[in-house]
């Protein structure tokens, strides 16, 4: 195996120099769930597991490798379970804000080149959570496209085409059956030697599907029926890359009911940058585009120019990036006065008063 075809560039490579060592390799994470990791390198596929001192040493769940990550692990033994030693750093990677209540980012996936938007052409179709993920996309430094999957179920395609791109200008839209095959020939614009695409979107989009008909293949488990059965279950349940028979890395997701946004900056921008740039011209420069004279914004909704539901997801967006932001700091001071009162605590309290009898 060339590292070369798995993505392996001078970005890591750079990195890899500083850390260089004859017992260590470098190696992809191509399978991650859990404790249970798996590599490709040089030598091949390698069972892998995380070894205690980057646990460790890493201060965050950043730290930790996630799928597509390189990593630098023990050179294998017969067969054995390999130790992954450290993490270079990522070229991009996707965050989200961690699931249910818990404060903080949770990294996804990392080094993609292309992210694949994955929605369905049937009743899943909408707007907002094509700009949601796009946001994120955006933020991630990879390049965004939209597959349209299950062209096979819509009569209204070029429509859907078209509204999509509006959403998104700029970017490639593609409509495509993993069914029936059409459209398909899209994912070699992104494919290649040593490129990586990811597939991200709703659970019951059909990602496993593309994936399986882009291999030739029963790589991945699909939902049996195309009807969404229990709440939040997912047929992937990890993420996982495969090679591509025409070059390039494919990665598999599980499908996420909400995505929930991390911090947003670029990713807001770039999303709506029609939004940004009307903003521009509005009178006051801090104008919040709701009930302030001389506003662009919503001249340009009165006009029928921008699609008023638009404006309500960037307002809802850049609320739930702000408010996650806010959060993690809050709890960020919060954690830190914590573990101050552990380490002040009794000790301290008792240093002190050994102080005021020494004094
Ligand atoms: N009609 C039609 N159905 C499709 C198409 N692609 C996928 N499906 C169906 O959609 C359902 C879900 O497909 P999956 O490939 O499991 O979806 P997924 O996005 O991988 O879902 P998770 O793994 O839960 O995230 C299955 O029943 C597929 O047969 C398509 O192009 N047309
Ligand atoms: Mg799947
Ligand atoms: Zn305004």
């Amino acid at each position: 195996m060339n590292l070369e075809d798995i993505g392996w560039n001078s970005f890591f490579s750079d990195h890899y120099s500083k850390h260089k060592n004859e017992s260590l390799i470098p190696a992809r994470v191509s399978f991650q769930s859990r404790e249970i990791y798996r590599l490709i390198s040089e030598e091949g596929e390698l069972p892998a597991r995380i070894a205690g001192s980057l646990r460790y040493d890493s201060t965050d769940s950043d730290g930790m490798p996630v799928c597509g990550d390189w990593v630098l692990a023990d050179r294998p033994q017969n067969g054995l379970t390999t130790l992954i030693r450290l993490l270079l750093p990522r070229k991009t990677s996707f965050y989200r804000k961690q699931a249910g209540t818990a404060i903080g980012r949770q990294v996804i996936a990392s080094n993609i080149d292309t992210v694949c938007l994955v929605s369905g052409l049937d009743a899943d179709f909408n707007p907002r959570r094509i700009e949601r993920y796009l946001a994120v996309a955006w933020e991630s430094g990879a390049d965004p496209a939209i597959i349209l999957n299950k062209a096979d179920t819509c009569t209204v395609i070029a429509a859907r085409l078209q509204q999509a791109r509006s959403l998104a200008p700029g970017i490639p839209v593609h409509a495509v059956s993993a069914v029936e095959g059409y459209g398909m020939e899209c994912f070699s614009d992104y494919a290649g030697k040593g490129r990586t695409i990811a597939l991200l979107g709703s659970s019951g989009v059909g990602k496993s599907s593309i994936i399986n008909r882009l291999l030739g293949r029963k790589a991945q488990d699909v939902r049996e029926t195309d009807v969404d059965t229990g709440r939040g279950k997912h047929t992937t349940s990890a993420r996982h890359l495969f090679f591509l028979p025409s070059g390039g890395l494919i990665m598999d997701t599980p499908g996420m009911r909400e995505l929930q946004v991390w911090s947003l900056d670029t990713g807001l921008d770039s999303t709506f940058e029609d939004i940004q740039s009307l903003a521009e011209q509005c009178q006051f420069r801090d104008c919040s585009h709701r009930t302030e004279p001389g506003c662009r914004v919503r001249d340009a909704i009165a006009r029928g120019e921008l699609d008023p539901g638009r404006l309500a997801g960037y307002f809802k967006l850049s609320r739930e990036a702000r408010y996650s932001e806010l959060k993690s700091s809050h709890s960020a001071s919060w954690v830190e006065k914590e573990r101050w009162k552990k380490v002040t605590g009794r000790s301290a309290k008792k240093n002190l008063k050994d102080r005021r009898f020494r004094d």
